[in-house]
């Protein structure tokens, strides 16, 4: 079939829009109609050319969701008419990582999935010329249709909509995760968020419903106050306004230091911060931000010795297929909000206008809706 998508050609230039071919699912795949996509700044990190697994032409995006129109021989828990959410960080149960409940890191397709390609190490999708366009993270969302495999797609409720629970497929599941998953915070924690973009407002609101006693922000934007504070944020602190160490100033606040930590700026200078402003003793730093390419952190280790520790969590340790059906729920619920982080939505045609917007700091999500 052919399908319109935003192709990107070459690191650094826009997305191009254009008819391409796709190819029907194969054994154990799923061709998907996507009816909305979010823009998160990974697709942005690729398309820049600074990700240095990034590879083209591809089909970038992975924050979608949508209706399932075909499935491949043995494809067992999907059928026509079911809405999906694509799962960049599968589940296929099976693997040693699945079956191992410390991690939700799913191994068994990374290697094609690394490579742009399906399981059996082919592409879906070429140029109406013939030539092959890579897959990206093992979704490929901005494109109307796309091809997964099976254990890379979340059965969700059919009654919530596309253009809210496209966030759910990473920004609301990796915030929300990084606290009920991986840190598994308790009732009355005091905790801070460093950064709070489209993943800390989602950190803020896990902290919120996990009853964390004290929420506190940081950020260098103090236009960012106004919606954390409506997903859960009690204090907000500025580092440009802090007289002093910033690290001292954070554990006078919390009484001694935050029970939990959020990095999520991917500044590996925050990181450190974060690290350091847990609690003697017992304090847990997560690292959720994804640094630059080479870049490293960096501490006194006697900070570990005596007692906080440096995690770290992706895709909010969720497993896919048992956990985003769930976090639907919570959204149709009313337990967690979406539709505030929703600033803005566009078409596909102007799909780098929602970059552009993401670059000036203006949109917190942008969504295209097909
Ligand atoms: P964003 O740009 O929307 O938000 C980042 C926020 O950090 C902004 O509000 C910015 O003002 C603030 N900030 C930047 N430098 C700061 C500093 N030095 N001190 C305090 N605040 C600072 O980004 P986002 O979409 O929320 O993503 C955050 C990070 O999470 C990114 O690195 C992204 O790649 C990463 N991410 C990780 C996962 C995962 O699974 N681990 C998933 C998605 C995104
Ligand atoms: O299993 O080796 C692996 C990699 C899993 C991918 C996890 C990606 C998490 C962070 C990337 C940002 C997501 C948008
Ligand atoms: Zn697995």
């Amino acid at each position: 079939m052919r399908t319109r998508a935003a192709v990107a050609i070459e690191a650094g230039k826009p997305l191009e829009i254009m008819e391409v071919n796709l190819e029907g699912p194969k054994a154990g795949e799923v061709l998907v109609e996507i009816k909305a996509t979010g823009l998160c700044h990974t697709d942005a990190f690729t398309l820049s050319g600074a990700d240095p697994e990034g590879m083209f032409p591809a089909i970038l995006g992975h924050e979608g969701a949508g209706v399932v129109l075909e499935v491949g021989a043995g494809v067992t828990s999907l059928k026509p008419g079911d809405h999906v959410i694509p799962l960049y960080t599968p589940e296929c149960r099976t693997c040693d990582y699945c079956l191992n409940p410390k991690t939700n890191l799913c191994q068994s397709i990374r290697e094609t999935q690394g490579a742009g390609v399906m399981p059996d190490g082919t592409s879906r999708f070429s140029m109406l010329d013939g030539t092959p366009i890579l897959h990206y993270m093992g979704c490929s969302t901005f494109a109307n249709h796309t091809v997964l495999p099976e254990i890379a797609l979340a059965k969700v409720r059919k009654d919530a909509p596309f253009d809210k629970i496209c966030y759910i497929g990473c920004g609301v599941t990796t915030g929300i995760g990084a606290v009920i998953n991986t840190a598994k915070v308790e009732i009355g924690s005091k905790a801070i968020v460093f950064g709070l973009g489209g993943i800390g407002l989602n950190v803020l609101q896990g902290l919120r419903m996990a009853g964390a006693d004290q929420i506190i922000g940081v950020d260098l934007n103090d236009s960012k106050v106004e919606m954390a504070k409506r997903f859960g944020m009690t204090d907000f602190v500025n580092p440009a306004n802090v007289t002093g160490d910033l690290v001292a100033h954070l554990v006078e606040l919390t009484g001694g230091g935050a029970d939990y930590t959020f990095d999520a700026t991917g500044n590996v200078g925050v990181m450190r911060t974060a690290l350091e402003a847990s609690h003697k003793g017992w304090g847990e730093s997560i690292i959720i931000g994804v640094a630059p390419a080479g870049a490293e952190i960096s501490t006194r280790p006697f900070q570990l010795v005596t007692g906080r520790s440096w995690r770290g969590t992706a895709f909010g340790g969720a497993r896919g297929r048992t956990d985003v059906p769930k976090i639907v729920d919570w959204y149709m619920d009313g337990k967690i909000e979406i539709d505030p982080m929703i600033t803005h939505v566009l078409s596909l045609d102007d799909i780098n206008k929602g970059f552009d917007l993401m670059h000036a700091g203006e949109s917190i999500r942008a969504v295209v809706e097909f």
